[in-house]
């Protein structure tokens, strides 16, 4: 990684204690930011590959261009910073990590190894726990076949862990790391003090689709393409068959989890990693409530076979009994409040303006 200073809004402050978000440009990082915003935080450093959006530096202490799989980024952020949380947003997402699975694996896992090690020394450095908030997916699942799929309901954390696509392999790798790094990093060193340096919080994301954003690279792109093509009034070809069901939440609710789960009380959480739902629409619902909202929608059907066969080995439904449980987990949007409430009513807004 190479923090370019030019980039910075306000380099040269030494060791302040600092919130770090990765991947800052992505939807995620957008709608998290402005969340973090929000609720108060003024410690938030911003990092990127490419240069930070305008709109998120009013509400950084710093932004920050740089590539997470650079080794040197530890050092870097050890001697300047200070930081007490990181939201480790950066990934390349499952349909583009297919073109080049080596690098995905590069970025995914090595970005996210590194990011894990700055929590480690952070922490042995200033003596105080790191959260490391991190999301997983869906994609981490591989159910074999559609049966199998219909069969499985709503699918517990343990099952299917035989992901298809390299995202999924690489979010499954990176809990276990995160687990490593919280549980038993440098087991068997004679300098070890304790473990629990890092406090691993992973949630494992459904489909999310913003009123604002658009998302790039993923499979379960087709939901937020087809509402998003429609309100700026292009037809959309949509690539999976009409009766293709995963779940979805929305960007505010992906974002309030995220939070939740940050200021949740440890000793409530008793796994590292957890399953969240929303709704489950199928493909064909989507489109039906889409044209609904927008009757001049042109959808058609084209399905691609390959990237149909990965959104059928994820699971329709998940049970998320246990973010219920631990940390109250609690949606605002089912499948009709989404639409009505938050996604045609600010696209319509956007639109307008
Ligand atoms: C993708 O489609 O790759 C992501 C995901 C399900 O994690 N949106």
């Amino acid at each position: 990684m190479s923090v370019d200073p030019s980039t910075s809004t306000e380099a040269g402050r030494s060791r302040q204690s600092t919130t770090l978000v990765t991947g800052a440009n992505g939807e995620f990082g957008h709608g998290l930011i402005r969340a973090l915003w929000e609720a108060g935080h003024r410690d938030i450093v911003a990092l990127d590959l490419r240069e930070c959006d305008a709109e998120l530096r009013p509400m950084c202490r710093e932004t920050l261009t740089g590539d997470i799989v650079d080794d040197k980024l530890v050092d870097r952020f050890l001697a300047s910073y200070e930081i007490t949380t990181i939201f480790h947003l950066a990934a390349l997402l499952s349909t583009r990590s297919e073109f080049n699975p080596e690098a995905a694996h590069q970025v995914n896992v090595g970005g996210t190894l590194n990011l894990l090690r700055l929590a480690a020394n952070q922490a042995a450095s200033h003596g105080e726990v790191v959260k490391f908030l991190f999301p997983s997916s869906i994609a981490a699942y591989g159910i074999p076949d559609l049966e199998a799929k219909a069969k499985a309901g709503r699918v517990g954390e343990g099952e299917f862990l035989e992901p298809t696509t390299m995202y999924g392999v690489n979010k499954l790798e990176c809990e276990h790391l995160g687990r490593y790094y919280m549980q038993h990093y440098r087991q068997l060193a004679k300098d070890r003090t304790s473990a629990g340096g890092v406090d691993f919080r992973c949630i494992r994301f459904p489909g999310v689709i913003s009123a604002f954003t658009v998302p790039t690279g993923g499979t379960s792109d087709f939901a937020p393409e087809m509402l998003h093509a429609a309100a700026a009034g292009k037809p959309y070809a949509c690539f999976v068959r009409p009766d293709t069901t995963i779940p979805f939440i929305t960007m505010p609710d992906a974002v309030q989890a995220l939070q939740r789960l940050a200021a949740a009380d440890r000793s409530k959480l008793t796994r590292c990693v957890y399953n969240i739902g929303g709704f489950s629409p199928s493909a064909g619902e989507v489109a039906d409530i889409v044209r609904g909202a927008f009757p001049d929608a042109e959808i058609s059907t084209q399905v691609d076979e390959a990237r149909q066969a990965i959104v059928d080995s994820w699971p329709a439904d998940v049970d998320d009994s246990a973010a219920v449980r631990d940390w109250g987990y609690r949606p605002m949007h089912d499948l009709d409040k989404a639409f009505a409430e938050y996604l045609i009513p600010n696209i319509r807004r956007t639109a307008e303006a």
